[in-house]
């Protein structure tokens, strides 16, 4: 392995997953350039529990030291910004090391990036920080490289990013790197966070099929054009890193693909099915949606050891989804699909949006009524309705909706902690079934504080009642 004149650690916050890190981690050492991986804080559940940032902190500055030589490459989302900022401004303050942020909020807000570091990623990342840490050695910037943007530049208004036009010629994330630690509240410890960890996460795609308002990938693909915006890697590289895995980590007895769908192509799907089924038939989950997904497909991904499958019903009202989250399926769609994959013998989780200034007490009932109509039990993934910056809805561009926004949603009766302890209701089963309905249909409508009383009380049991069903659930930082 050849030694960069720099020292890189590439830092993950608040997040073991991490697979942008470990991608680029993977592509380094393919060029021969050897980097730390340094996960802080990877369990992102707790970012909502701060502050727990300062013990972290120090931690990291003991372990960079003077940071001479060094360069920091932080990948970071919405979510972790605050804390990109607090490490970058005391990185800055104690040693010389040079910044370099990338992930999915520098690429789409660079403008509040640039600022905390010496040069943003935008886009993908794996030759960006090839060219940037060239650069640093004192090889000269002939012409603007398309993602890379040095402090001290100004922001161009439509910025080049950097895309890949395809995946097959890049290594396989790393998972068993020598040089990997994470901090876990301050206390810093060698290894791989996910050592030791029966299930192996993998994305085998970049880019998505659709366009939903809330999400990342509208913007990106808006400067993509059709024919780029969505890229996979093919199924036998797949199958190939799996066996790759295996042999490095014989105790792997589940697969977790984090595609947003997955392989929507008919044929990548079937040859995918056809390799799996022969060579692995690991228990595995994945995300579906309908327009791709029928019981045909449905039936051939479990014959080849699918056991779950997550859907995005985001929410109850056809509406509210066409109009604001432009997701372009019905309510009989989703319940077909979801209905033939419990009929299969799938397991099932839901992912929900909650909490929407667009939603009025009558949306969410019909929400919690949808939920009543699919099959249980399954795993609820609640998610915070959040403007992201930089998408449809954090600019506000969804006008022309056929659906208002309430300036008071804080104030609605029915408020998100009762929607979001019906919801988990809906999705438990018999027992709390009744419950639920009583709360529902009683005649004087409860008081806000007794709701939310009532919700913490309903979530305390819903957690007891079903230990292994994570609810997430948890107040977006503002
Ligand atoms: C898989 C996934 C997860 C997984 C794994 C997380 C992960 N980030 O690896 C899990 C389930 C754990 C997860 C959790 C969450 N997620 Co998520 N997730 C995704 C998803 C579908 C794919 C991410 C991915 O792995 N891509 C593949 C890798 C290779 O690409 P990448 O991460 O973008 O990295 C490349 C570049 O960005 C760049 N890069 C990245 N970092 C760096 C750093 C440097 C120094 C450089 C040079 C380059 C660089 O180079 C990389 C390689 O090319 C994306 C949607 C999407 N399509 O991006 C949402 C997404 C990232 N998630 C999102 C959210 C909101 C969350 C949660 C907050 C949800 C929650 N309820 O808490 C948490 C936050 C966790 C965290 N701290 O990141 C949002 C973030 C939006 C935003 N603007 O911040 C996204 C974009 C979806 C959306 N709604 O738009 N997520
Ligand atoms: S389906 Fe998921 S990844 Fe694709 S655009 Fe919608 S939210 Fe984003």
């Amino acid at each position: 392995m050849r030694t960069s004149p720099f020292r890189v650690v590439l830092v993950a916050l608040g997040n073991d997953h991490a697979l942008g890190v470990r991608h680029l981690h993977a592509s380094l050492a393919a060029r021969g350039v050897a980097a730390s991986m340094l996960f802080v804080e990877p369990d992102y559940r707790q970012l909502s529990h701060g502050p727990w940032f300062s013990a972290d902190i120090d931690s990291l500055l003991a372990f960079l030291g003077p940071g001479d030589r060094t360069l920091v490459g932080l990948s970071l989302v919405t979510l972790t910004f605050p804390q990109a900022v607090a490490l970058s401004s005391a990185l800055r303050a104690r040693t010389s090391a040079k910044i370099l942020w990338g992930g999915v909020h520098p690429t789409l807000c660079p403008e509040a990036c640039l600022p905390h570091a010496d040069a943003l990623c935008l886009g993908d990342g794996e030759e960006v920080l090839a060219v940037y840490l060239d650069h640093l050695a004192g090889k000269p910037l002939e012409k603007p490289v398309p993602g890379l943007l040095l402090a001290g530049s100004p922001v161009p208004r439509q910025p080049m990013r950097a895309w890949r036009a395809e995946l097959t010629s890049l290594p396989a994330p790393s998972y068993e790197a020598a040089d990997a630690w994470h901090i876990r509240r301050g206390r810093f410890y060698r290894g791989d966070p996910l050592r030791g960890e029966t299930r192996h996460h993998l994305i085998a795609s970049r880019g998505c099929p659709l366009a939903c308002s809330f999400c990342c990938n509208e913007r990106l693909q808006g400067a993509l054009g059709p024919d780029r915006r969505y890229r996979t890697l093919a199924p036998r590289r797949v199958l190939d890193d799996l066996h790759a895995v295996l042999r490095e980590r014989p105790g792997i007895s589940r697969v977790m693909f984090w595609d947003d769908i997955f392989y929507p192509s008919q044929a990548q799907f079937l040859e995918f099915c056809e390799l799996y089924e022969q060579e692995l038939g690991l228990p595995f989950f994945c995300h579906v949606h309908p327009q791709w997904y029928d019981r045909a497909r449905l039936e051939r991904l479990r014959r080849c050891g699918c056991e779950a499958v997550g859907i995005g019903l985001q929410c109850g009202s056809e509406l509210l989804r066409r109009e604001v989250y432009r997701r372009p399926e019905s309510n009989l769609e989703l319940a077909a699909l979801c209905a033939e994959a419990a009929d299969l013998g799938l397991d099932l989780q839901y992912d929900l949006i909650v909490d929407s200034p667009f939603e009025n007490d009558a949306d969410r009932m019909t929400t919690v009524d949808f939920l009543f109509r699919l099959p249980r039990p399954a795993r609820l993934f609640l998610y915070p309705y959040t403007e992201f910056p930089g998408t449809v809805l954090g600019e506000g561009s969804w006008t022309g909706s056929a659906v208002v926004r309430s300036s008071t949603h804080a104030e609605d009766r029915v408020g998100r902690e009762f929607q979001v302890a019906l919801s988990g209701m809906a999705c438990w089963g018999k027992r709390t079934r009744a419950l639920a309905r009583w709360v529902r249909h009683r005649r004087r409508p409860l008081a806000r504080r007794s709701v939310i009383a009532l919700a913490r009380i309903l979530r305390v049991v819903h957690l007891g009642l079903n230990p292994g069903r994570r609810l997430s659930w948890r107040a977006w930082p503002s």
